[in-house]
């Protein structure tokens, strides 16, 4: 659940990518450390292995937009996506307020990326959560390489619940669509977040995260 701070005017909303290894997670946080002034964001923090894989998370605090005369706060977050480190995702996942769920496009990734929602699902269940409770969003990266998965066939093997939502095709190690999918996720969690606390207010009047943002490419 977000945090509020009354004190000190603040609320810290808590965004995970989430996904199978290699799939670009850190990528994305990377990308979005590059591009936003140091004023609006804190350090990096990589816990990696020599090898640069992920071995507990990356972290990436931003200021972002005033609602209400509350500063918001996002705390990006990745998980380790190898098999074993499921623990260290559970943790990860602790008090979550969206999640960007980063599949890898590749099309012998494919298996991969299910196990992985699947992982998400039941990590989110031992939390007492569910995929329709927690606002999130896809992000099909690599769409770069010459063997990726069609789209429709992402959307119909992933994107797959009552609820559709919204989807982002991206390149992150470019920066493609890397904003259009963070502020997708965050206009979430404001919206949702404004409902919670204000029922007369049916949208969040808030915008964009950030303005840097290129258009974003809904891919449903
Ligand atoms: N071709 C291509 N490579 C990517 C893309 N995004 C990430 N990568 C590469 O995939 C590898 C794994 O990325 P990383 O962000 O470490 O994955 P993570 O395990 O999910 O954190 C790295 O070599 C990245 O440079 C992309 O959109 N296209
Ligand atoms: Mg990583």
């Amino acid at each position: 659940m977000s945090i509020i701070n009354y004190a000190e005017k603040e609320i810290q909303f808590k965004v995970v990518y989430y996904g199978p290894a290699l799939c670009g997670k850190t990528t994305n946080l990377e990308y979005i450390y590059s591009q936003i002034v140091p004023d609006n964001k804190g350090d990096m923090v990589s816990l990696a292995t020599a090898a640069d894989r992920t071995l507990f998370f990356d972290f990436l605090p931003l200021n972002a937009t005033v609602i209400k005369g509350f500063k918001t706060k996002f705390q990006l977050y990745t998980v380790p996506g190898q098999v074993i480190y499921n623990t260290t995702r559970q943790l990860v996942l602790r008090s979550v307020d969206g999640v960007v769920f980063v599949a890898d496009s590749q099309w012998e990734k494919m298996e991969e990326n299910v196990e992985s929602f699947r992982n998400l699902e039941e990590n989110l269940a031992k939390q007492k959560l569910s995929m329709e409770s927690i606002p999130y969003i896809f992000q099909y990266n690599k769409r770069d390489l010459p063997n990726v998965t069609p789209l429709n066939l992402l959307e119909y093997t992933l994107n797959n619940r009552k609820v559709r939502v919204q989807s982002f095709e991206a390149v992150a190690s470019t920066g493609q669509n890397v904003f259009a999918t963070l502020n997708a996720i965050s206009m979430l969690l404001l919206q949702k977040f404004t409902q919670e606390n204000d029922p007369s207010q049916k949208r969040s009047r808030s915008t964009v995260l950030v303005s840097s943002a290129p258009a974003g490419k809904t891919a449903s």
